[in-house]
């Protein structure tokens, strides 16, 4: 406790006769000054986040910060940033003093000066002068169009380039994807709504059933969640036999191709093994399925004076029957969410989760499912349905 929580926090809320109850050693429950009374675990996948939030304001600043520490490669302050975040994003009730955050996890130093000037200020300064930074404007920027990481838009700005132009004008030799990213800015930074989505789910799922008769096809990453709009759309395919799908992506290419339907694609084979010697397979954040990221030509309704379509970022991810539900939780997210639930697992469970399998390190063997509820159930967690895992 005294190393968790630190002393003072503890005492002090003895001697206020606040409550405070220490459930086991990942769960801590926390009295609000208002007596409102709930949990706040410190894993994410814990707990319970909806997409609508009641402290916006809080977190906005906080995934700004987290977002330019990302920009500039630094991943451990990145996710410093995010976690607190995702604290107040589940948070049933707004904060409005500092007082109320005293006991909750996740909140550093930094994350905590933040919170406590939006309160006292309304804004915070380094949000702000971060925002209007021209660092941040230009990294931003480059990192918009499709196919720029944050290393290659560090070294163009680096060398001057701050806009669009500048970059057309450079002479880099931009790669296949980075060009047609550049071609379709403006289509592939609009969010694409749910009804995009859907009917790009329509026009894709007759071509894999043309292809490969009885395949399932579900539409996961944000739209899962509840969102209404993405930046992207993410299908995840299957078939109930197993070994049928193998190869099926590049015959849906060919016919969505052959449609005048792709307007950039890229497609990778599966190179997933599972290998008992090598103990656990790495949980990266990147998995091994049969995939194509795409960029698609939708036709919208709606005529433009320009063109009566849009450009819109498009995975197609193909996975095993065997691996689906593991395939299914990895690519619902929220990437912190998925982030989380990898800790969780090797933390406090030492198994390791990735989107094919969860492997028991101490028994040594992989533990197989058919559904995300049995996954959470094998570590030890409470089912928590998609649109709760906005963290
Ligand atoms: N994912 C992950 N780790 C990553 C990238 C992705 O766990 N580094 C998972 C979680 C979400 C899913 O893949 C799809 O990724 P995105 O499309 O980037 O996220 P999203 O939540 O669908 O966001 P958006 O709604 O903006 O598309
Ligand atoms: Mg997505």
């Amino acid at each position: 406790l005294k190393t968790t929580l630190g002393m003072s926090w503890f005492t002090e809320s003895m001697r206020a006769g606040r409550p405070v109850e220490i459930l086991d050693k990942h769960e801590l429950q926390v009295v609000l000054p208002d007596k409102e009374q709930f949990l706040m675990p410190s894993y994410a996948c814990q707990r319970l986040t909806p997409l609508e939030s009641h402290n916006n304001k809080f977190t906005e600043a906080l995934s700004l910060l987290a977002e330019n520490a990302e920009l500039n490669n630094e991943e451990g302050r990145a996710v410093a940033f995010r976690r607190a975040a995702a604290v107040l994003k589940a948070l049933p009730v707004m904060v409005t003093s500092a007082t109320q955050l005293r006991g909750l996890p996740c909140l550093g130093e930094h994350s905590q000066r933040v919170i406590k000037d939006i309160i006292e200020n309304g804004v915070s300064n380094e949000v702000e002068s971060t925002m209007h930074s021209e660092r941040f404007k230009a990294l931003k920027l480059l990192t918009g169009i499709f196919g720029v990481g944050a290393k290659t838009a560090d070294r163009w700005f680096k060398e001057g380039i701050q806009s669009l132009t500048q970059l057309v004008h450079s002479g880099h030799e931009l790669n296949p994807a980075q060009q047609a990213g550049l071609e379709h800015y403006h289509d592939l930074n609009q969010p694409v709504t749910k009804a995009e989505a859907e009917a790009i789910g329509d026009i894709v799922r007759r071509v894999v059933l043309d292809v490969l008769p009885g395949s399932e096809m579900t539409l996961t990453g944000g739209f899962r969640r509840g969102k209404m709009t993405g930046h992207d759309v993410d299908f995840l395919i299957t078939h109930p036999d197993e070994g049928k799908e193998t190869g099926l992506i590049s015959k849906v290419v060919s016919l969505l191709t052959a449609q005048g339907l792709l307007l950039y694609q890229k497609t990778t084979r599966n190179s997933y093994m599972e290998n008992k010697g090598r103990l656990a397979q790495p949980s990266s954040t990147m998995d091994r399925f049969e995939r194509c990221f795409c960029i698609f030509k939708l036709e919208i309704k709606e005529m433009r004076p320009d063109k009566d379509w849009r450009a819109v970022r498009v995975d197609l991810v193909v996975a095993p029957i065997s691996q689906y539900a593991f395939a299914v939780l990895g690519w619902t997210g929220s990437k912190l969410f998925e982030r989380e639930l990898r800790r969780w697992a090797s933390q406090v469970k030492s198994m390791s989760l990735s989107s094919h399998a969860l492997f028991d390190i101490k028994q040594c063997k992989y533990l197989r499912t058919t559904s995300e509820e049995e996954i959470f159930s094998h570590l030890g967690l409470e089912f928590i349905p998609p649109t709760e895992r906005n963290a």
